[in-house]
């Protein structure tokens, strides 16, 4: 017997969890400016996800994914997208969204069950969230083929969750980018958790990231609670999809800090202590106590920062419930180019009878 191929899984972090750093700063982390929009993007984040669960469970929003405790995942994927590049979203995102130019307020709008929310105002080429688990990696394989084809130098970005990284679809875009070296940029967001399914029952694999081999390229693991791995690793990976049309797939590891919805009770399945035990590794504390050790933060700062993030999330809040409900025939407008006749005729009944038109 000979071994005839060997691979690696490389592990990235430059914070660990007592926000004491481990490796070599990148470049861009070494801008005390650029470290403080991460950490501000953060607590607006959180202070956001805080306020949409209120919110739901005051009655005014629909059923909603907290990202508590992923807030790094999101806000250092979105950091590292350059303007030209698509990004792919799934259900459970902010911090990206927001620094597409996504407006907190249609954020709202969507999880309240208004489909103008999906309607970005800012980037058209971005897609709108994808609720099918799984099914994203596919599109954005598409949309890298067409990169491709076109010889444009843009990369594509999508995101999944750990139980995503199970299905079909996700295996089928990840042998396609490989036979075809696509430039995507395949994320996992390993919360730990797929509704009630824990990462052990998930997979045999030792990491997420090495499935990204067998398809024919390199997968890396990613401290997810540390913000400045997560923009540096994302935009390295982003950057060689740009130029050398490579496809990566980088697992972010890092914990789900509330139900998977509104609609869930993970007291019925998670084990009560890990929590706690996770949160010692949360993001957003970590970058502030390296803020405040390097004496580039103090808690006055961070109060106002606070105070700033809230009035902003307020705002949003404002203009969403004060958003006038779209007309109920509304409901037919948005699936069909046109109209089914029997949709037709519906949509007339409804114009003539006289429905409370938000009721
Ligand atoms: C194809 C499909 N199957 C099942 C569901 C129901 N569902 C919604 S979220 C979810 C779990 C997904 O977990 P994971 O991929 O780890 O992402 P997370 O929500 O943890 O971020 C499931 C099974 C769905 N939306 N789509
Ligand atoms: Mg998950």
């Amino acid at each position: 017997m000979e071994v005839i191929a060997r691979f690696e899984v490389p592990y990235y972090q430059y914070l660990n969890e007592e926000s004491a750093v481990v490796a070599p700063l990148p470049e861009f982390a070494k801008d005390p400016e650029q470290l403080l929009h991460l950490y501000r993007l953060m607590v607006l984040v959180r202070t956001f996800d805080a306020k949409a669960i209120a919110l739901q469970r005051t009655g005014k929003l629909g059923t909603y994914p907290s990202t508590r405790g992923q807030e790094a995942v999101f806000v250092g994927m979105g950091n590292a997208l350059a303007k030209t590049d698509i990004y792919v979203p799934y259900y459970r995102d902010i911090g990206t969204l927001l620094q597409r130019g996504v407006k907190l307020s249609e954020y709202l709008l969507y999880w309240g069950g208004d489909e103008r929310g999906n309607v970005f105002s800012a980037d058209k080429d971005d897609f709108p969230f994808s609720v099918p688990v799984g099914s994203q990696p596919l599109h954005a394989a598409g949309i890298a083929t067409a990169f491709k084809i076109r010889h444009q130098k843009r990369a594509v970005l999508t995101v999944t969750g750990d139980g995503g990284s199970s299905e079909g679809d996700f295996y089928e875009a990840l042998n396609v980018a490989g036979s075809w070296q696509l430039p995507v940029v395949f994320v996992v967001s390993n919360n730990q958790w797929a509704i009630s399914v824990p990462r052990s029952a998930q997979t045999a694999a030792q990491t997420i990231a090495q499935k990204a081999i067998a398809a024919g390229f390199s997968g890396e693991q990613v401290d997810g609670n540390d913000v400045i791995a997560v923009r540096d690793r994302v935009a390295a990976a982003l950057q060689k999809a740009r130029e050398k049309n490579e496809p990566t797939l980088l697992e972010l590891v890092c914990y789900r800090h509330h139900d998977h919805t509104t609609a869930d009770d993970a007291t019925r399945y998670e084990p009560q202590e890990i929590r706690e035990i996770e949160w010692k590794k949360e993001p957003v504390a970590r970058l502030r106590r390296y803020l405040e050790n390097n004496k580039l933060w103090t808690e006055e700062q961070d109060k106002k920062c606070h105070e700033a993030c809230a009035a902003e999330v307020e705002e949003a809040v404002t203009e969403y419930l004060n958003t006038p409900p779209q007309p109920l025939e509304s409901i037919f407008d948005y699936l069909y180019a046109r109209l089914p006749d029997i949709y037709a005729e519906q949509r007339e009944t409804l114009l003539k009878k006289e429905v409370p038109a938000h009721g």
